[in-house]
């Protein structure tokens, strides 16, 4: 995200106090920890556990700003429309966000913008402290965007749920044009939610008892060694940190369990990468590093 439109990538974050952090980026790629955002009136603050997503919410070509809470009362999404210039952001007042004309209030809000039902307008998804993620869908226009009341996204017919105060990434993960769902909370795992054509799959996937492989050499250069835990059909990919899937999927068949395998690595350039395991029941997924040579 350039917040500074100077073509290169800045870093804005929430904070504990309420506050919404910038770091700009020079030239050189180092981070430069800048005054935090403000508007005419003052820092701004919107409460406890500051969430922001820059996104032009009015579609006039100037980025602007939504920002979750922990709090609810009256709301807990603050819209902050930019008024300014292209590379000189001025942010205006804050509004408070609403859905079919209440305000969205929801325990330690986290929005992201989003055109999950690909109709061409942008809706708006809010993790929260339930763990639950709601979709408010735009009914109104790009410029003009009316939110109508939220739902709870379902995954195999029932409410999509991590633990408390799940994050949310919505994004076509696996690349096969539909949108799919990227979420973590506080136990560190990432889940990821394929988008079906009928809306949203589990595939809950997190280490731990009942894994399918461990991976025996992290980092690893050249091949990736796995045990194979299951005697069961699994298959493996490797996907980059943006979200390409760059190797597989590869199949093994474990005869008995504990079975070694192995994955010739060597044409990918050296970095971290996401291992994707799946038999017919389950999914698992890890994090790889891979050392460059052979
Ligand atoms: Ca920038
Ligand atoms: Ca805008
Ligand atoms: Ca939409
Ligand atoms: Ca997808």
């Amino acid at each position: 995200m350039d917040w500074n439109e100077d073509g290169l990538e800045d870093l804005i974050v929430g904070h504990r106090y309420g506050s919404v952090c910038y770091f700009r980026r020079l030239p050189g790629g180092e981070l430069t920890s800048e005054p935090d955002l403000s508007t005419p009136n003052g820092t701004i603050e919107v409460g406890t556990n500051s969430a922001p997503e820059i996104t032009d919410w009015n579609n006039d070509g100037l980025l602007d700003l939504v920002v979750g809470c922990a709090e609810t009362y009256p709301g807990s999404i603050h819209l902050f429309l930019n008024s300014g210039e292209p590379g000189a952001p001025c942010l205006d007042d804050s509004s408070l966000l609403k859905a079919n004309g209440e305000f969205i209030s929801i325990v330690y809000s986290c929005p992201r913008v989003y055109d999950l039902d690909q109709d061409g307008l942008r809706d708006l998804l809010v993790g929260g402290c339930s763990g639950h993620v709601y979709w408010f869908r735009n009914v109104g226009t790009a410029q003009e965007p009316e939110l109508e009341e939220g739902v709870q996204l379902q995954s195999n017919g029932e409410p999509l749920r991590n633990d408390a105060e799940v994050r949310i990434w919505p994004c076509d993960y696996d690349c096969d044009g539909i949108p799919d769902l990227l979420t973590s909370d506080y136990d560190g795992v990432i889940y990821f939610f394929p988008g079906l054509p009928t809306g949203v799959s589990s595939e809950h996937a997190r280490s731990g008892d009942g894994d399918l492989l461990t991976i025996t050499e992290n980092p690893c250069r050249g091949v990736l060694r796995l045990r194979i835990h299951r005697p069961v059909p699994v298959r493996v990919s490797l996907y980059s940190m943006d979200g390409h899937r760059v190797s597989g999927p590869t199949a093994f068949e474990a005869v008995d369990r504990g079975e070694s395998a192995s994955l010739d690595v060597s044409d990918l350039p050296g970095g971290a990468y996401l291992l994707r395991a799946e038999s017919p029941r389950c999914v698992q997924h890890g994090k790889l590093i891979l050392i460059p040579g052979s």
